[in-house]
């Protein structure tokens, strides 16, 4: 039996890659910070499948310890303060989880085993204002936010410690992907939650952003399959995942609205304290060397995933 430490499991993506693990035969082991409240929502299903073990990313000693306990074979590093705009109001804060969090990982994993195969969130934030479209795995970064440099530290930190030690550490340049267990902050959970919201007259209207701001949004369940299938490869790699499609913040707001049969024009309402200090303004991959390496395509449409966070904020409210 494989076993695995997911870092993060709490999040979005922890929750589905701990079933997509579960449902492979792994033995699970998820690494929770203390809370004087469990927010053990995501994975509240699986719970009893899972062992979770405490350790921070700012703690050195418990990540060590985390390790030694799970004895894994595999460990994906998904915990981070993952919200762009709070990278503005606690920017070292964001620098010590996101950034320096990473070298704590690889840390532990040196010194606990070395043929431990390692695998660590990036993002295309990194990318930022792109110097080329599509983007692949060459496309220099230009990050837009504390978030996207303390991404980019995280990634180039992988790549040195796999050139330096011979580590299996491998960094997934993850596009934007989303669920019905996205965080409600986040613009297309916010969308379809206030879509609802507004269907079953619980709101009246809904303030956001820029709305021409342009992404590459695909299904988080689709995504944890190409973490586990970077660790399977014979080599250690860096691999970009998205679908090669963009759509706009606007392109969200009509698809959810008009599932629910709502004039989006009536309810939405640009608000300029929404916007942010500085803006990546359009992200799309290329994700032709997961394609041919890895074998992986995303499955679930753009048009699909927001028709699903809508049905199940709806099926929530009701
Ligand atoms: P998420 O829902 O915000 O989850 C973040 C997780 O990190 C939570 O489990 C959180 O625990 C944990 N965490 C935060 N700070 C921590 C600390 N100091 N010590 C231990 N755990 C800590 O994020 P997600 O959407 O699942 O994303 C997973 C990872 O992929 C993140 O690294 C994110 O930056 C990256 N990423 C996400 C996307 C995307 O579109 N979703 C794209 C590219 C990269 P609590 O529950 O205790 O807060
Ligand atoms: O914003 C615009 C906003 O917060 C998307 C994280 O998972 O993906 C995510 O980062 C766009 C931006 O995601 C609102 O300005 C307009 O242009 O959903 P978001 P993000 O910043 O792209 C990357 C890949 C990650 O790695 C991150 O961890 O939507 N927007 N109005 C808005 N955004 C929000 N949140 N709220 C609004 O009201």
């Amino acid at each position: 039996m494989k076993r695995a430490l997911i870092t993060g499991i709490t999040g979005q993506d922890g929750s589905y890659l701990a079933d997509f693990l579960l449902q492979k035969g792994y033995k699970v082991y998820g690494m929770v910070r203390r809370a004087s409240t469990e927010k053990y929502e995501r994975i509240a299903h699986a719970k009893d499948k899972i062992t979770l073990l405490q350790g921070d990313l700012l703690d050195q000693l418990s990540l060590v310890n985390a390790v030694k306990e799970a004895d894994p074979d595999e460990v994906y590093n998904l915990a981070a303060m993952s919200f762009v705009p709070t990278s503005w109001t606690q920017p070292v804060l964001t620098g010590e989880f996101t950034g320096l969090g990473v070298t704590r990982m690889l840390e532990a994993i040196r010194l606990v085993n070395k043929n431990i195969r390692f695998y660590q969130a990036s993002s295309s934030e990194m990318f930022g204002k792109v110097r080329q479209s599509p983007q692949n795995e060459n496309t220099p970064f230009h990050p837009r936010s504390p978030y996207g440099v303390a991404k980019a530290y995280g990634h180039f930190i992988t790549v040195n410690y796999r050139e330096s030690y011979k580590l299996f550490a491998t960094s997934g340049i993850l596009f934007n992907h989303e669920s019905p267990r996205r965080g409600m902050e986040f613009v297309t959970r916010k969308i379809t939650h206030a879509a609802a919201s507004i269907k079953l007259k619980l709101a009246k209207e809904l303030r956001l952003g820029n709305t021409d701001a342009r992404r590459d949004w695909g299904y988080a369940g689709d995504y944890v399959q190409a973490m586990w299938l970077m660790l399977q490869q014979d080599k250690p790699e860096d691999y970009v995942i998205g679908t090669g499609k963009m759509h706009s913040v606007k392109n969200v707001i009509d698809v959810a609205f008009k599932h629910l049969g709502l004039d989006p024009k009536r309810y939405v309402k640009v608000d300029k304290r929404l916007f942010r200090p500085a803006e990546v303004d359009m992200l799309c991959a290329d994700y032709t060397k997961a394609r041919d390496k890895l074998g992986w395509e995303p499955r679930v449409t753009f048009e699909e995933l927001i028709r699903m966070m809508v049905d199940a904020d709806m099926e929530r409210l009701q």
